[in-house]
């Protein structure tokens, strides 16, 4: 996998050698973590934005216009569109997975679909070591397009400096919105189809909400910031004429500045490298230790015990935590 011919060809800009060290990290071939450990070690420069919301609000259509606006501005950008619920990657072929496009003026744009395979948590390590590989490549902005149905897209957009949450008239109810997690996670709210009818009470209502949120300090990134209470940015688009894209563009311009400047960027980073860390650890620590030192046959045991009402979970994990303990010490 790492070869050094493919690496140097990555290094030099050839688009069909990052296709390629793509695959690698999206599969996890051999020597991928290698390749991961030589991008974490390079200088990194791309912003990773994050679009959610349900199904069929226009995400693409957003994705591309706000693309074309920041290619025209000479703009290198990477797409990286993340199917959640689809089993089978977006056709059957590579070749429908993939777009490149190079500007005769302007930036490059390269785009990638990924589908789910197996885990919700394998998807999200893919997407993340994916946006690092595009990073890596030299792409200044990764955007990542992803369905917002459940707890897997929480987690991919867990990995951006910037959460978009894309609503639509027909989304109506805004306590759903609220429900579904949606508002904690969001930097800024679109209101994409806003030429459709209920585009303008969608827009009143989520701001009454976020106002109301605001002065009772719930909204995360509110009360983490002393002082000037920022309102969190509503815009109302139209993504097929491209309506407001500019302004979207243009916050998401001034966010990333305010961010930089109070320190909110990097604390964002810092905290999501903490949990990659924690979460690596965790791993190793189950399916290593776990299964090397308790498997044999002590944990079914335990639970047999448990369900004849003769032992109980806590106690379980308490006592094998120990033997893990004293296995280790004595090692
Ligand atoms: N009227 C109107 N239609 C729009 C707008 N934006 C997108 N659409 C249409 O809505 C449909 C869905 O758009 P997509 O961009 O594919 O939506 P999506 O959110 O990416 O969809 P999924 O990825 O399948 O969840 C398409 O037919 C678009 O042309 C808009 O602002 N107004
Ligand atoms: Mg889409």
């Amino acid at each position: 996998v790492s070869s050094p011919t493919l690496l140097q060809r990555f290094e030099q800009g050839d688009i069909r050698a990052l296709s390629r060290i793509i695959s690698h990290v999206e599969n996890e071939d051999d020597g991928y973590l290698e390749l991961l450990s030589h991008l974490y070690r390079q200088p990194r420069q791309a912003v990773r934005i994050g679009l959610t919301g349900p199904p069929g609000a226009g995400k693409s259509t957003l994705v591309d216009g706000v693309s074309r606006i920041l290619l025209e501005a000479g703009e290198d950008i990477s797409v990286i569109a993340v199917d959640p619920s689809s089993p089978f990657t977006g056709g059957a072929l590579l070749g429908d997975r993939v777009r490149f496009k190079e500007e005769t003026q302007g930036g490059r744009h390269y785009f990638r679909s990924l589908a789910s395979r197996g885990s919700s948590g394998g998807l999200s390590r893919a997407t993340d070591n994916i946006a690092l590989t595009l990073d890596g490549f030299g792409f200044d902005l990764v955007l990542i397009e992803t369905v917002g149905v459940g707890q897997v897209e929480l987690d991919i957009v867990d990995n951006c400096d910037i959460v978009v949450v894309v609503l639509v008239p027909e989304s109506g109810d805004t306590v759903q919105t609220l429900k579904a997690g949606l508002t904690e996670i969001a930097d800024i709210f679109v209101v994409n189809k806003s030429d459709r009818p209920g585009a303008d009470r969608i827009v009143t209502d989520l701001t009454t909400m976020l106002a109301l949120r605001r002065s009772q300090g719930t909204h995360p990134s509110v009360s983490q910031t002393a002082g000037e209470t920022p309102t969190l940015p509503v815009i109302a688009t139209d993504a097929v004429h491209g309506t407001n894209l500019a302004e979207l563009v243009a916050t998401f311009n001034s966010l990333l500045s305010r961010k930089k400047d109070n320190g909110e960027f990097d604390a964002r980073r810092r905290k999501q490298m903490k949990r990659k860390v924690s979460q690596l650890l965790q791993q190793r620590f189950l399916t290593e230790t776990l299964q090397k030192v308790a498997s044999k046959g002590d944990v079914d045991r335990a639970i047999e015990s448990i369900l004849v009402g003769e032992d109980d979970p806590y106690s379980t994990a308490d006592r094998l935590f120990e033997q893990i303990n004293l296995a280790r010490q004595s090692c």
